[in-house]
């Protein structure tokens, strides 16, 4: 008998106000149904955002530190719950449990760093102009947050932008992905019974008409997004109508250049697990491989040798490297750029069609790799968020770097190489939000500031001390205790 999930708001579990509930399958086994899931609407949305500002003054009120403390145990209570969270995960979303307890983990670390940053939250102190005087500005927390997040990160993700907001005093009004609900209640759940108060997270299930209205709601004061361009962008026009601070992450298409002197050992492992590590399910897949034409070949026939012993299968069976794609329509929309490639003349090295997995229905697909590709080709362009690689052969650094740099979209990046040279050059020339020098293009620690440029991001960050400057802004504050009426302009005018 499968679950019925449930919203949570002002510290209660409940249906969607009008009773309606969509399904949510294992994507390895879709005959296992996980649950019936919520499927709010504008009256669900608009109680919790009343919850979540009724809570907003008592938690904003706590000492920071104190919050601080409640954001440990979260951290502490996912470490304990970490397998069971992961298994679920699994099942839910279908990446290999493996990648699911690091999903978790980043969740640890984000707790743990968000809580040792609320005895921080540093403002400044400035010298004044005028004599007995001070000025500060101390940091205040925005208010109701809207969180709207994808699927392939289900807990990481949410993690990076709700511990911050909470650590700074915000309030939240959470929507969990409608293809990973489980995993995000699970994760709210743990929040809970670490002692979060009621309203000060809830959360709320359902599809595009929650997330229109969460956006929309007059009572939710500022929104953070991972996932698509197409949405991220329509939510940032609503948003941008109605005055609301908005923090993007949006697409990548993650280029990886190896250049004649790397270690192609090194770098044959960075780009397995950047290309087919999530099926490809990351924004921070490594989707083109960008390679000096002295190592081309040799590299692309260890990809292919490599590639053959991925296992496919269910996630939750050990010996499982790749598990399946989200959804049928996420099968189909991979299958698609596969054609369009062939269409296009890229040459088809290996894969390039849905997988046969043992006794499983599931939404697999072979990795897959593309040799040929060009500038001009869709599948150079556009991501397609699937285990595809595409592979430029380039003659000279400077070519790899025109090729990185030829998309709209800038998240991650990286390089090969042995000379130490080349690698600061990348690091100052590659136009992405992350650059990797010998590493993949993915593995992004909780401390460090985590989006990208171009069409890829708003400009905003998760993860570090940058998410604390995005969910919080400042309040300047002059102190004058000289006893008399100062006026700093007329008295430097002369000056
Ligand atoms: C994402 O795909 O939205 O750096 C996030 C990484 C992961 C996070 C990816 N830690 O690849």
């Amino acid at each position: 008998m499968p679950d019925t999930l449930q919203n949570y708001i002002d510290g209660r579990w409940t249906g969607a106000d009008s009773g309606r509930t969509f399904k949510n399958h294992n994507p390895a086994a879709p005959d296992d149904l996980i649950g019936h899931v919520p499927d709010s609407g504008a009256a669900d949305v608009n109680a919790a955002a009343q919850a979540a500002r009724n809570a907003f003054d008592s938690w904003r009120s706590t000492p920071a530190p104190n919050r601080g403390k409640i954001l440990k145990a979260s951290g502490d209570l996912l470490a304990e719950r970490k397998d069971d969270i992961a298994r679920a995960m699994t099942r839910e979303m279908g990446k290999p449990f493996f990648e699911t307890k690091g999903d978790v983990q980043e969740a640890i670390d984000t707790a743990y760093y968000a809580a040792s940053e609320t005895r921080r939250l540093f403002g400044t102190t400035v010298p004044s102009e005028l004599p007995d005087k001070m000025n500060m500005a101390i940091r205040r927390p925005l208010g109701v947050c809207g969180i709207i997040t994808a699927w392939n990160f289900p807990v990481a993700v949410p993690s990076w932008k709700i511990f911050p907001a909470l650590a700074a005093g915000n309030t939240i009004v959470f929507k969990p992905s409608e293809d990973a609900p489980h995993s995000g209640l699970l994760f709210v759940q743990t929040l809970l019974d670490a002692g979060i108060p009621d309203g000060v997270i809830n959360v709320v299930n359902g599809a595009d008409t929650a997330g229109k209205a969460l956006v929309e709601h007059p009572e939710v004061d500022a929104i953070g997004f991972t996932g698509s361009y197409e949405v991220g962008t329509s939510i940032a026009e609503t948003c941008g109508r109605l005055n609301k601070p908005i923090s993007l992450e949006m697409g990548g298409k993650n280029p990886m250049i190896v250049m004649d002197d790397a270690d192609l050992n090194l770098a044959l492992e960075g780009a397995i697990w950047g290309a087919y590590g999530t099926t490809g399910q990351r924004c921070t897949a490594t989707s083109r491989l960008i390679c000096h034409e002295a190592v081309h070949d040799d590299f692309v026939d260890m990809i292919a040798d490599e590639a053959e012993t991925l296992v496919l299968g269910d996630g939750n069976q050990d010996g499982t490297d790749v598990g399946p794609l989200i959804n049928e329509a996420a099968l189909e929309t991979v299958h698609r750029y596969v054609e369009v490639g062939k269409d296009e003349g890229a040459t088809l090295r290996f894969g390039g069609a849905p997988a046969d997995v043992d006794d499983l229905e599931g939404h697999f697909y072979e990795p897959t790799l593309f040799t040929d590709v060009t500038l001009d080709m869709t599948i150079a362009q556009e991501e397609i968020f699937g285990p595809v690689l595409a592979v430029f052969e380039v003659g000279s650094y400077d070519e790899a770097v025109d090729v990185a740099n030829s998309t709209r979209f800038g998240l991650s990046s990286s390089i090969y190489t042995q000379d130490v040279n080349k690698s600061f050059q990348a690091m100052r020339d590659l136009e992405a939000g992350i650059t990797y020098v010998n590493g993949p293009t993915i593995g992004a620690e909780a401390h460090m500031p985590f989006g990208g440029v171009k069409d890829t991001g708003n400009g905003q960050r998760d993860g570090g001390y940058a998410a604390f400057e995005f969910w919080t802004e400042h309040k300047t504050v002059y102190i004058d205790y000289s006893g008399q009426l100062q006026k700093a302009q007329m008295d430097s005018v002369d000056d």
